[in-house]
């Protein structure tokens, strides 16, 4: 991988993160923002005019919002939830499975 690719992640052994999302969505661009600053490869998975993926995720998560963001099996929420968690000094950890 090159030093320019934009896929380039910092952490190669991190969790794997996926980020629900859909389309016009501020808070789905901030929390992606700040994967990418803080080198987290992800994976994205739109859901835009998927309803039976919405209703999927809103069953297993409890929220009807996106983003919602998965760090290995645990869902930790949304775009606010992943700042809190970078605040803390909790991502790391969690990204690590501590
Ligand atoms: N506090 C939430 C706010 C997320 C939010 O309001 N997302 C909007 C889209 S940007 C949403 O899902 N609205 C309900 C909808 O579109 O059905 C977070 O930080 O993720």
């Amino acid at each position: 991988m090159s030093a320019n690719s934009p896929t380039v992640t910092s952490h190669p052994q991190h969790k794997k993160i996926v980020v629900y999302t859909k389309d016009h969505c501020p808070y789905c661009v901030r929390a992606k923002r700040l994967l990418a600053a803080r080198g987290y490869a992800f994976d994205e998975i739109n859901l835009e005019g998927d309803d039976a993926k919405r209703k999927w995720l809103t069953d297993k998560t409890g929220q009807r919002t996106v983003p919602q963001i998965f760090i290995g099996e645990l869902a930790i929420g949304g775009c606010d939830d992943l700042h809190e968690l970078d605040r803390n000094g909790k991502l790391t950890e969690l990204m690590r499975g501590e």
